[in-house]
């Protein structure tokens, strides 16, 4: 059985106030008795804050990023171990953004992902192709690479903390969403990227979600589709009643 997952990416949205705000509305509003796991990752300011507030609810707490070095002279900058000391266990990683605005290579977010996994922590590792790869039907060598590249460096073992999160760039914050039949192909084609290198159990068990603009209205059908364990959600995230919406319609 895979796991069902919907986390939120918060983003740089949130101040503190806002934070426990939108924290007290989820705890209120998403059902105790859900089986999907349930992720919030609000900025590393709130971080600390949030695994507080979260301490006796079924909601997890994520960071939006991390370090790859242990520690040293990296002005602005946050360790693994860090994380680990303020409870949050769980980092998002390889996020378009941080590929796009902030020049994180294939081989940096590798290295990235080693340090996580060393530190035993749960990786949701982001990936998907640009317009333009998909225009030129070069989607599919794109999102392989962006796998071989940036994670299949890991052992089997670690496949039980790695979760696959499908951003295709060109739906993300647009307002553009894959329809579920392309959603579906790609995930589809991932497990089975998967499964080439790893093998059937691994393929089998990781979950993959699907991300860029899901919203309560498109959520259902995307989550409907056999590849598709969940979502990564963005702006959606923001409003406790549209992500409530989301978590319960898978
Ligand atoms: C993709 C997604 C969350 P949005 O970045 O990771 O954001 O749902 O706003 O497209």
């Amino acid at each position: 059985m895979r796991k069902k997952i919907v986390a939120g990416n918060w983003k740089m949205h949130k101040n503190a106030e806002q934070t426990e705000d939108l924290l007290n509305e989820l705890i209120a509003k998403i059902p105790t008795d859900t089986d999907t796991n349930v992720i919030v990752a609000p900025t590393f300011v709130n971080l600390a804050s949030a695994v507080d507030h979260l301490e006796f609810t079924n909601i997890k707490v994520a960071a939006q990023n991390v370090h790859q070095a242990e520690g040293g002279a990296f002005t602005g900058e946050i360790s693994a171990d860090m994380l680990k000391s303020v409870g949050v266990d769980i980092v998002i990683l390889g996020h378009s953004e941080r590929r796009a605005i902030f020049h994180e290579t294939d081989a940096l977010i590798a290295n990235k992902v080693n340090t996580a996994l060393e530190h035993d922590m749960t990786v949701i590792f982001c990936f998907g192709e640009e317009l333009k790869d998909r225009q030129s039907a070069n989607h599919f060598n794109v999102v392989e690479n962006q796998l071989k590249d940036g994670l299949f460096q890991i052992e089997a073992k670690d496949w039980e903390q790695v979760v696959l999160a499908y951003e295709p760039v060109w739906a993300i914050g647009t307002g553009e969403t894959a329809s579920p039949e392309q959603a579906q192909e790609m995930h589809e084609f991932i497990r089975e990227t998967v499964r080439k290198t790893y093998g059937n159990e691994v393929a089998d068990t990781v979950s993959i979600l699907y991300g860029g603009s899901v919203k309560p209205e498109n959520a259902k059908e995307i989550f409907s589709k056999p590849d598709v364990d969940g979502g990564l959600i963005g702006g959606a995230a923001l409003k406790a009643d549209d992500f409530v919406a989301i978590v319960t319609a898978i």
